[in-house]
């Protein structure tokens, strides 16, 4: 493999972190309502294991569901 190969590689690497980071919270919260219900259920946020795991801590008011507000607490860390 050649150095600029290489090198192109990390390019497309670095840009394409850098698209996911700026998708937006709202855009991922829809992407992951798939009844569009306006909330996450437990079922729901098992695509993003991250969230699965934590969803009690971040489901505040306790109703088994996260609302935007609540993703909003996961996904702006
Ligand atoms: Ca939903
Ligand atoms: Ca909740």
């Amino acid at each position: 493999m050649s150095k600029y190969t290489f090198a192109s590689l990390i390019i497309c690497g670095l840009y394409s972190s850098m698209v996911f980071a700026t998708e937006s919270i709202g855009e991922k919260f829809k992407q992951l309502d798939r009844n569009e219900d306006g909330f996450l259920s437990r079922s729901e946020s098992a695509r993003d294991p991250a969230l699965w795991s934590r969803f009690k801590s971040y489901d505040s008011d306790k109703d088994n569901k996260l609302s935007f507000a609540e993703f909003n607490e996961y996904a702006s860390k």
